[in-house]
């Protein structure tokens, strides 16, 4: 499997409800390097243009409200098969459907209060990658294992 980078955000849910340390603990137990890391506050702009691809969705303006409710913890994450093993630790993007032991089944609420998001495509990931960090920002794989 291709080592890949994806994009991971801990939603202003489960960064409210102290669950960032867990959340980026069960990434790197999974294998996964944090290669880039950030809090911040988004503000309305930033986050309607990081979900500019939902603005005909009806659910885009709570969306926006939600993300921009509290601060997020965005990072990249680097590893084989990144892209896939951060979706298999988030579960479904419903978290009423995830099951105990994802991320989203144990930290999220709903569809909207899903507790994370990550990349589902390496095109995408690249792309979101760019719009939170500077390639200055992004560090190498941690080789002293
Ligand atoms: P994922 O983040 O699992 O790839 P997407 O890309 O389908 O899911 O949706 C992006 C985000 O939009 C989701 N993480 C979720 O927070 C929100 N979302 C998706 N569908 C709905 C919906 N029907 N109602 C409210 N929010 C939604």
């Amino acid at each position: 499997m291709a080592v890949e980078r994806t994009l991971s955000i801990v939603k202003p849910d489960a960064v409210a409800k102290g669950a960032t340390g867990e959340i980026l603990r069960r990434f790197e137990e999974a294998g996964l390097q944090i290669v880039a890391i950030k809090k911040l506050q988004l503000s309305e702009e930033l986050a309607q243009g990081f979900y500019a691809v939902h603005k005909e969705r009806p659910f885009f303006g709570d969306l926006v409200k939600f993300m921009t409710s509290g601060p997020v913890v965005v990072s990249a994450l680097e590893g084989e098969g990144a892209i896939a093993k951060n979706r298999e630790l988030m579960g479904p993007t419903n978290s009423t459907e995830a099951p105990a032991g994802t991320i989203r089944g144990d930290f999220g609420t709903d569809i909207e209060r899903n507790a994370a998001h990550g990349s589902d495509a390496p095109e995408t990931a690249k792309i979101e990658i760019s719009y939170f960090f500077n390639a200055s920002e992004i560090t190498g794989p941690c080789e002293a294992l």
